[in-house]
């Protein structure tokens, strides 16, 4: 499903891909640009984008609009941990952050943290040269979506004087399991496109995603939804969005020659659960 606003959406302009990654504060440009009443969830949306799009003489045009919530907006829990759980987690006056980051859906429907990507074919993929950290603190993910390219290394860390494990959750990258004793690390280099969820056994709260791109050309929403992909060249794309929670999607995305595009809305929602018949 495909629907189309050209006058209603957000203008981005500030939210350029970049590397290191783009972290965006609540008080950034695309917040005062979309003169948005807040959000609960901006606080802690961070887009860790370590994909670089490719500059050209054509690639002048940007696919943007925003991933928004079909549906009543959910109620947000928090992480059930216990103290005997979190024991080593933070110092004896602190408390631990149980703040739920799997489905960020703001007053204004948007949805954070949603990776949208966009094939072109024939590019040479961006690798950075440094790795890509992903660390442990305070038994959390300092990261929650990771978006990486292909041939990147992550590196997985501890700053925790407590251990921690990496259990990568993937198909095609080699899966492993591998205990983090306090201020160690491991390194993986990501051979395949994929998204890989990794989790920490000690700690049953701890996830985080590293979303492998085989392209130049894709982002992380932000906490309105919101999102721009730049350095296309004139022509008709496929958005794919994917979300932990709500899925996949496509919408289709036409740059013209002048290198504009209109803005497009993505609607997702949660999957409604069948029930069994009982017999
Ligand atoms: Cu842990």
């Amino acid at each position: 499903m495909k629907l189309v606003s050209s006058a209603t959406l957000l203008l981005l302009t500030g939210l350029a891909l970049a590397y290191p990654p783009v972290v965006l504060a609540p008080d950034s440009a695309s917040s005062a640009e979309a003169g948005a009443v807040c959000c609960s969830p901006s606080s802690d949306v961070r887009r860790n984008v370590y994909v670089t799009p490719t500059p050209s003489e054509e690639g002048k045009g940007k696919a943007h609009g925003r991933v928004v919530f079909d549906g009543e907006i959910p109620k947000r829990k928090e992480l059930s941990i216990t103290e005997a759980q979190s024991k080593g987690c933070v110092q004896a006056d602190e408390a631990i952050n149980k703040q739920d980051l799997t489905l960020l859906v703001g007053e204004d429907k948007g949805i954070a943290n949603a990776v949208v990507t966009i094939a072109v074919p024939d590019q040479e993929l961006n690798v950075p040269e440094e790795n890509i950290v992903l660390d442990q603190v305070q038994c959390r993910f300092d990261q929650h979506i990771v978006l990486a390219p292909l041939g990147a290394t992550v590196e997985y860390r501890n700053s925790d004087d407590v251990p921690h494990n990496v259990h990568t959750y993937s198909l095609r990258n080699k899966a492993f399991n591998r205990t983090l004793s306090a201020q160690t690390s491991y390194e993986q280099a990501l051979q395949h496109a994929e998204v890989i969820q990794i989790r920490c056994d000690i700690h049953p709260w701890m996830s985080a995603y590293v979303f492998v791109a085989d392209s130049n050309f894709a982002t992380i929403t932000d906490e309105h939804g919101g999102f721009e992909i730049s350095g296309l060249a004139p022509g008709e794309y496929t958005a794919k969005i994917w979300h932990e929670k709500l899925g996949k999607t496509e919408v289709k995305v036409v740059v013209s020659e002048e290198g504009e595009s209109e803005a497009v809305s993505v609607p997702m929602k949660l999957k409604v659960k069948r029930s069994r018949r009982r017999r």
